[in-house]
């Protein structure tokens, strides 16, 4: 898998959005996914402004947005259209069914992808692939395989039971957010989402434990690698995503050698 080159794997997503989001890192070369965790929308849109043209993957955690409201998705949609890049709705879902389907139901609306935890089975995912189909339009999850955060409590079992799922789920499983090369070695179709990544920074005293881009990509695996406060916190965010948007896609040319 680390030596395929992406657009051979298109044959092998069963997703139409991982179709799209793979044509997208292609087209801009860029396996950039930036997390723009910030509590404004007023900041939330211009960073979007700012950065959209140079990355893949846009990833909010909407609820952590004091004054969100349906305009400011609505928004988000318009710049991705026009940008070319994908909205993933970081709400780590992991509810039963009935009540993850009302939540998607309300993300759903604005986000392309949600992240899913896979701890309540497969209920969620059935009530998301319902919802998806009933909207009509392309919508996807990336279930959390693994976290990267010290001391988390997934194991190597429910990983691989993670992954059962994805396969499960194919149609509205665009991946897995996961730290490790093995766990989709075998799964050509299904994309890595790796967080966890600074240029400069270890970790973040809160629990969060960093890789250097380079590793993330030609070591564990990534096809998407996701930053956060490397590129929001940088004293010039602009320079700081086009910078790890050179050194993960040299990281990817080089994966492929
Ligand atoms: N995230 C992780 N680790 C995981 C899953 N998700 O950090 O295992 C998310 C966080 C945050 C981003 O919710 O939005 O990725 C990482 O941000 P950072 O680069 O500022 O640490």
């Amino acid at each position: 898998r680390l030596s395929t080159p992406l657009e051979s794997r298109l044959s092998a997503a069963k997703c139409p959005l991982t179709t799209d989001l793979i044509n997208i890192i292609l087209k801009k070369k860029s396996n950039v996914c930036v997390a723009l965790d910030v509590t404004s929308s007023k900041e939330l849109l211009s960073l979007t402004k700012q950065l959209g043209p140079h990355i893949a993957l846009l990833k909010t955690h909407s609820d952590a947005v004091t004054d969100w409201n349906e305009a400011v998705g609505n928004e988000l949609v318009e710049l991705s259209k026009e940008m070319e890049f994908l909205i993933l709705e970081d709400r780590k879902l992991a509810d039963i069914g009935a009540t993850v389907g009302h939540q998607f139901s309300l993300i759903s609306s604005w986000a392309h992808l949600v992240t899913v935890h896979s701890i309540a089975g497969p209920g969620p995912l059935q009530e998301i692939a319902r919802i998806a189909d009933e909207r009509g339009e392309k919508r996807g999850v990336f279930l959390i395989g693994e976290l990267s955060c010290a001391g988390n409590l997934i194991d190597e079992k429910y990983t691989q039971a993670t992954l059962n799922l994805a396969q499960s789920f194919s149609s509205i499983t665009v991946g897995l957010v996961c730290q490790s090369p093995s766990v989709l070695a075998s799964s050509p179709g299904l994309l890595q989402l790796t967080p966890g990544i600074h240029l400069s920074q270890a970790g973040d005293n809160k629990g969060q434990q960093y890789n250097s881009p380079n590793e993330v990509i030609t070591l564990r695996g990534a096809d998407i690698g996701v930053i956060g406060r490397g590129v929001t916190q940088a004293p010039d965010p602009l320079a700081a995503v086009k910078e790890y948007k050179r050194v993960m896609w040299e990281a990817y040319e080089q994966r492929l050698k």
